[in-house]
C-alpha cells in the first residue's frame, strides 16, 4: 500500500538523471585521459555530487517554486556543459571567463559550430526534456519537507562536496593552489565546480587590477634605474654574436647542477651535458639559479620571459595570463624572428595554450602535433627521443630566424623509466625518487645528444644557437637524508640553497672561445642576456635581470622565498651564510653583511608582484619599434 504511494520527489530524479547524463558526458564525449581507477571513481562521482547539489536547494522554496526551479536549473546547467563540449572540440580546453570574452575565440567559434555539433549532443538534453515534463503539476514531484530534514538534506550537499574534495585532493595534492591543469580541475572536480572556482579567480585579480594606478609603474622605473648596474647598450664581446642566428632554448625537466659529472657505480649520468660544458663552443654559468616556485615549469618559463619574478602562490601562467608583458617571444617578433614552442603534453597544461598567445608566440607545437604510441611513450607521455626526432621536420618548416624553445618531459617525477631503455643503473639509497632520479637524467642526456646529432645532419645546427637550462630542482627537501649520503655532506639550509643550482649553457657553434662562467646568475638574468647576444637593445625595457655576461654585475639573485645569493654571501632562512665556505657570518657581521641587500631583496619581489597583480605594464610604454635595433 505504502509502496505504491510512493514517489521519488524530482530533485531527486533530476540528481540522478542530470549526474548521469554528465557523466556519460565527461567519459565518452570529452576526451579526458583517465588513468587510475580513482580518477574513474571521482569522474563518476562527481557529477551526482554536484547535481545533488545545485537541485538539493529546491526543497528551500514552495512547491510551485521547486518545480520552476529544477527546470531552468536542469537546462541552465546543460546549456553550460553544452558550450564546453563545443569549445572543448574547437580548442582542446575548457572555458575560462576571460577567454571567453577573447573576441578571437567567440569569431572562431561561431565560424565553425555546425562543423562541431555532432549528433549525439541530443544526449545533453534528454535529461531536460524529462525533468521538464516531470515537473508538471499532475505528478505532483514537489516536496514538502520539515525543518529539520532540510537541514540534513543540506548537510549531506557539505559532506558529499567534502568528500569530493578529500579524493581530489588525494588524486592530485594542492590541486587548487597550483591549479596547473583546467582538464585535471574538471576531472576531479567537474565542469560546473570549476566555473565557479574560475569565477572567484577572476574576481580576486580584477579586484586587485582596479585597484591599481600609474603611479605605481614610476615606482618600478625609478627603482629599476636606481639599482641596475648602467649595462644597457654596453657593448661586450659576445654583443651580436648571435645576430640573425636561429634560437634553440632547450627547458631540460628538473636537471639540478649536480647530476653533471656525477657517476653511478662507476657509470657518468650524463656524459653528454658533461663533454658540451667543457666544449670550445660553449658557456657554461655554473652558478645559476633557478627561482622558481608553485608555477614549476611554468615559472620557470615565465621567468625566462619576462624577467620577472614568478608569484609567491599560485602560477602566473594561471592567475594572470591576461595581463601586458613585453615577453622575449614578442619581441624577437618584432624583431623578425619566428617563435615557437614544443612541448609534448596538454595544451592546458598549466593554461600554456592562453598565456603563449599571449607572450607573442606563433606557433605551439603541442602533444597532438606529435605520434604518441605505446612503445614510445611512458611516464608523462612521448619520450624525449622521440619528442626531439619528431620535432626536426617542424624545425624545418619554421622561417628563419627562428626562436623555438623545447620543454622536454621525461626527466619529470616519478623519474620513471622501462627497464630496457635505462643506461646506468638505479642508485641505493633510502629515497626512491633519488634512486631513480639518474637513469632519466642519463636518457635525456642521450636525447639532447641526439638532438644535436639531429640538428647537425639537418643543417640546422651551424646557423643556431643552442641554449639548455634547467627548469628547477627534482629532488626536493623531503630527500635531503638520501642526497647528503650521495653527496657526502650534510644538506643544511646553506647546502639547500646551492641545491637549487640548474645547468646553464650556451652553446654557440663556431664561437671556439668557450668558457666556464663563475659569476651567480640566475633564470631572471635570461631575457636580457639573450638579447644582447642577437644584439637587440630593448632602451626601455623593464627587467629585474641583467645581462650575464655584462662587466658591471648586479648585487644577488633572489629566490622566491626571499633568500638569495651573491658573490660573498648566502641569505636564507634568517642567516647569513659565507658563500664560499658555507660557515654563517660571524654574529656581529650578520646584519652588516645581507641585511641591506636582504632589503633590496624584499622591495624587489614586491615591486615585481606589483607589475603582476596590477598590471602595471599597461600603463607603461616600452617603446615600440623604434627603439629596437634591426627593425
Ligand atoms: C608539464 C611539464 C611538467 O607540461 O612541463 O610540469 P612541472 O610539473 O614540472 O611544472
Ligand atoms: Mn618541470
Amino acid at each position: 500500500m505504502q509502496r505504491r504511494n510512493f514517489k521519488m520527489p524530482l530533485f531527486i530524479i533530476a540528481t540522478l538523471l542530470f549526474g548521469l547524463k554528465t557523466y556519460i558526458v565527461y567519459r565518452f564525449m570529452f576526451d579526458l585521459s583517465i588513468e587510475n581507477a580513482m580518477q574513474e571513481f571521482i569522474l563518476f562521482v562527481n557529477p551526482i555530487a554536484s547535481a545533488y547539489l545545485v537541485f538539493m536547494i529546491s526543497v528551500w522554496l514552495n512547491p510551485k517554486r521547486q518545480m520552476k526551479y529544477l527546470r531552468w536549473t536542469a537546462l541552465i546547467g546543460s546549456l553550460v556543459l553544452f558550450a564546453n563540449l563545443i569549445f572543448y572540440r574547437n580548442f582542446t580546453d575548457f572555458i575560462t571567463i576571460p577567454v571567453l570574452f577573447q573576441g578571437n575565440n567567440a569569431a572562431d567559434l561561431t565560424g565553425s559550430f555546425l562543423t562541431l555539433l555532432h549528433w549525439e549532443d541530443i544526449i545533453i538534453f534528454l535529461d531536460v526534456v524529462v525533468i521538464w515534463y516531470l515537473s508538471k503539476q499532475k505528478f505532483n514531484l514537489s516536496v514538502d519537507l520539515p525543518k529539520t530534514s532540510k537541514i540534513a538534506a543540506t548537510a549531506v550537499t557539505f559532506l558529499l562536496l567534502a568528500g569530493n574534495v578529500v579524493l581530489a585532493e588525494i588524486e592530485r595534492p594542492m590541486l587548487f593552489v597550483r591549479a596547473f591543469d583546467r582538464e585535471y580541475l574538471v576531472k576531479n572536480i567537474g565542469v560546473y565546480n570549476y566555473h565557479l572556482y574560475d569565477m572567484t579567480m577572476q574576481t580576486k585579480t580584477r579586484a586587485q587590477r582596479v585597484m591599481a594606478d600609474e603611479s605605481e609603474i614610476s615606482e618600478v622605473e625609478s627603482y629599476l634605474k636606481e639599482h641596475s648596474p648602467d649595462q644597457k647598450g654596453e657593448e661586450t664581446e659576445l654583443f651580436r654574436i648571435a645576430e640573425d642566428k636561429n634560437v634553440i632554448f632547450v627547458s631540460v625537466e628538473s636537471f639540478q647542477n649536480f647530476l653533471l659529472d656525477s657517476e653511478i657505480k662507476g657509470k657518468e649520468t650524463t656524459p653528454f651535458l658533461n663533454d658540451l660544458k667543457e666544449s670550445q663552443d660553449t658557456i657554461w654559468f655554473k652558478n645559476f639559479y633557478h627561482q622558481t616556485a608553485q608555477g614549476k615549469t611554468s615559472d620557470s618559463e615565465f621567468i625566462v620571459e619576462n624577467s620577472l619574478y614568478p608569484l609567491g602562490r599560485g602560477a602566473v601562467y594561471f592567475t594572470h595570463a591576461q595581463n601586458e608583458y613585453n615577453a622575449l617571444p614578442e619581441i624577437l617578433n618584432d624583431n623578425g624572428y619566428e617563435t615557437s614552442v614544443f612541448h609534448a603534453n596538454n595544451k592546458t597544461f598549466w593554461n600554456r595554450d592562453v598565456m603563449y598567445d599571449n607572450l607573442g608566440y606563433d606557433q605551439f607545437y603541442g602533444e597532438q602535433s606529435f605520434q604518441v604510441t605505446p612503445e614510445n611513450s611512458f611516464g608523462w607521455g612521448l619520450e624525449d627521443k622521440a619528442f626531439f626526432e619528431q620535432s626536426i621536420k617542424y624545425l624545418q618548416s619554421q622561417e628563419k630566424p627562428f626562436y623555438s624553445k623545447f620543454i622536454t618531459l621525461t626527466h619529470h617525477f616519478p623519474f620513471e623509466l622501462p627497464e630496457e631503455k635505462a643506461n646506468v643503473e638505479l642508485y641505493d639509497s633510502g629515497s626512491s625518487t633519488l634512486n631513480h632520479y639518474f637513469q632519466t637524467a642519463r636518457y635525456t642526456d642521450e636525447a639532447l645528444q641526439q638532438f644535436f646529432e639531429q640538428l647537425k645532419q639537418s643543417g640546422i645546427y651551424e646557423d643556431s644557437i643552442i641554449v639548455l637550462m634547467g627548469d628547477h630542482y627534482g629532488i626536493s627537501e623531503f630527500h635531503n637524508k638520501a642526497m647528503g649520503e650521495f653527496l657526502g655532506k650534510e644538506i643544511d639550509s646553506y647546502e639547500h640553497v646551492q641545491q637549487q643550482r640548474v645547468p646553464f649553457m650556451v652553446h654557440i657553434p663556431g664561437y671556439e672561445k668557450g668558457e666556464i662562467n663563475e659569476k651567480v646568475v640566475g633564470q631572471i638574468d635570461v631575457k636580457p642576456t639573450l638579447l644582447h647576444l642577437l644584439g637587440i637593445e630593448e632602451e626601455n625595457d623593464l627587467t629585474f635581470g641583467e645581462n650575464m655576461f655584462a662587466k658591471q654585475e648586479k648585487d644577488f639573485v633572489a629566490l622566491r622565498d626571499g633568500s638569495f645569493i651573491n658573490g660573498d654571501y648566502i641569505y636564507t632562512d634568517s642567516v647569513c651564510y659565507d658563500r664560499q665556505t658555507g660557515e654563517p657570518v660571524q654574529e656581529e657581521q650578520q646584519g652588516e653583511a645581507c641585511a641591506p641587500i636582504k632589503e633590496q631583496v624584499d622591495q624587489e619581489l614586491k615591486l615585481s608582484d606589483n607589475v603582476i597583480y596590477g598590471d602595471l605594464f599597461r600603463f607603461y610604454d616600452f617603446g615600440d619599434e623604434e627603439s629596437k635595433s634591426g627593425s
